[in-house]
C-alpha cells in the first residue's frame, strides 16, 4: 500500500508545444528530450483507509494547489475506487520555475502509485499515465535521449540513445527562482488559438524531428545545437505572437542567449535552450563545463548555476 519513486526532469530539445486532445492531454506534436541526472523529484504515495481524504505535502508542507491535479493522476493510475492518499514529495530544485517539475514529480507520482497499488504495468503504460497528468511527463519515465511520438490515440515513448553512448551535460542557469506568471498548458492553449505561427510550427515539426534524430544518432554537436536552438526560439515566437502575448524571458535570459554566442565564437561546443520560463539551459561536452559554468555564472542577473549529466528514468526506489 505505500511505494516511493524517484524520477528526474527533462528537458526538450525539440519541442512539446500545443494540444491535439485537451481532455486526454495528447501532444500536438512530437519531442524528443534528455532526462538530467543531478535533479530530482521523489514521491512517497501510501493509500490509506482511515484517511478521508487525499493529502500532500511539498518539502514537508502541505500544499493544497497541486493536490487535485496530483489526485486525478491516481484516479487513472490506481483506478477511482482507491482508498485515499497521502502523497509526500521533495524536490532539489525550484519549482514551477521552468526546471520540468511538473515532468519529474507526475513521473515519479505515476511509478509510486502504481506500485503502492499493485499494479504492475510496462513502462509505456506507465509513460502513457504520466503523460495525461503532464505531457512531458511521459519522457522522464526513460532516460538518455527520449522521443515522444503521436501514436493513434495514445503516445509511444522510449530511449532511442543511451545516456552512456553520448554523456552531454547540462548547465542551468537560473535568473528567476520565483513561480512562472502563466502555466504551460494556458499558455499552449492560448498559443494554439491566437497565434498565426502555430499551425506552421505543427507542420514543420516532423522535419525538426528527424533533424535532431539524426543528430543524435551521429554524435553530430553541431547539428544538433543549430536544430535544438531553431525549435527553441520558434517555440518562443509562436508565445510573443499570441494574443495576449506568452514573454517567460527576462533581462538576464537574453544576456545567458549572448553568453552562449560567445563561447560558441571561442569554439566551444555547447548551445542553449530555454522552456516556459526564464532560466537558461545551456547544454555542452564534458571539456567545456568548466568554461560554460564560469561564463554563466558571471552573466549579470544569474542567481544560480547548477550542472548535471544525462540519468535514467523513473524508478521505485531500493528498498522503498
Ligand atoms: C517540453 N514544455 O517539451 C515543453 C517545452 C515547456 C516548453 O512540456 O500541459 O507541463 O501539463 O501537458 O508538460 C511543459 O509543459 O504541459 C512542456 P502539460 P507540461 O518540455
Amino acid at each position: 500500500m505505500q511505494a516511493t519513486a524517484i524520477a528526474q526532469p527533462n528537458i526538450a530539445l525539440i519541442k512539446y508545444w500545443g494540444k491535439r486532445d485537451a481532455e486526454r492531454n495528447l501532444p500536438a506534436v512530437g519531442s524528443i528530450s534528455i532526462t538530467l541526472r543531478e535533479l530530482y523529484t521523489r514521491m512517497r504515495v501510501r493509500f490509506d483507509d482511515s484517511a478521508e481524504r487525499d493529502s500532500l505535502t511539498v518539502n514537508g508542507v502541505p500544499d493544497r494547489q497541486m493536490l487535485p491535479r496530483l489526485s486525478a493522476c491516481l484516479d487513472r493510475v490506481a483506478g477511482p475506487a482507491r482508498s485515499s492518499a497521502r502523497i509526500d514529495s521533495s524536490c532539489n530544485f525550484p519549482i514551477a520555475a521552468g526546471l520540468a517539475s511538473s515532468a519529474s514529480s507526475f513521473a515519479a507520482l505515476t511509478v509510486a502509485g502504481a506500485a503502492a497499488a499493485g499494479r504492475r504495468l510496462e513502462r509505456g503504460a506507465l509513460a502513457s499515465l504520466a503523460g495525461r497528468a503532464s505531457g512531458s511527463a511521459a519522457r522522464s519515465l526513460f532516460g538518455g535521449f527520449v522521443e515522444l511520438a503521436n501514436a493513434g490515440d495514445d503516445i509511444e515513448v522510449g530511449t532511442i540513445r543511451e545516456a552512456r553512448d553520448w554523456p552531454l551535460s547540462v548547465v542551468v542557469a537560473i535568473t528567476e527562482s520565483g513561480p512562472k506568471r502563466v502555466g504551460s498548458t494556458e499558455a499552449m492553449e492560448i498559443s494554439r488559438r491566437t497565434s498565426p505561427f502555430y499551425a506552421s510550427w505543427v507542420e514543420r515539426q516532423d522535419r525538426d524531428l528527424d533533424a535532431a534524430r539524426e543528430a543524435i544518432a551521429g554524435r553530430d554537436f553541431p547539428g544538433l545545437a543549430a536544430i535544438a536552438e531553431h525549435n527553441c526560439l520558434k517555440m518562443h515566437s509562436i508565445m510573443w505572437a499570441s494574443r495576449p502575448p506568452t514573454v517567460f524571458w527576462n533581462a538576464a535570459t537574453m544576456r545567458c542567449l549572448q553568453t552562449v554566442r560567445r563561447l560558441q565564437a571561442d569554439g566551444v561546443d555547447v548551445f542553449f535552450t530555454i522552456d516556459a520560463g526564464p532560466q537558461v539551459k545551456a547544454v555542452c561536452l564534458r571539456d567545456g563545463i568548466s568554461d560554460v559554468e564560469a561564463a554563466l555564472r558571471a552573466t549579470a542577473g544569474v542567481t544560480d548555476v547548477a550542472t548535471t549529466g544525462l540519468g535514467d528514468g523513473a524508478r521505485l526506489e531500493a528498498g522503498a
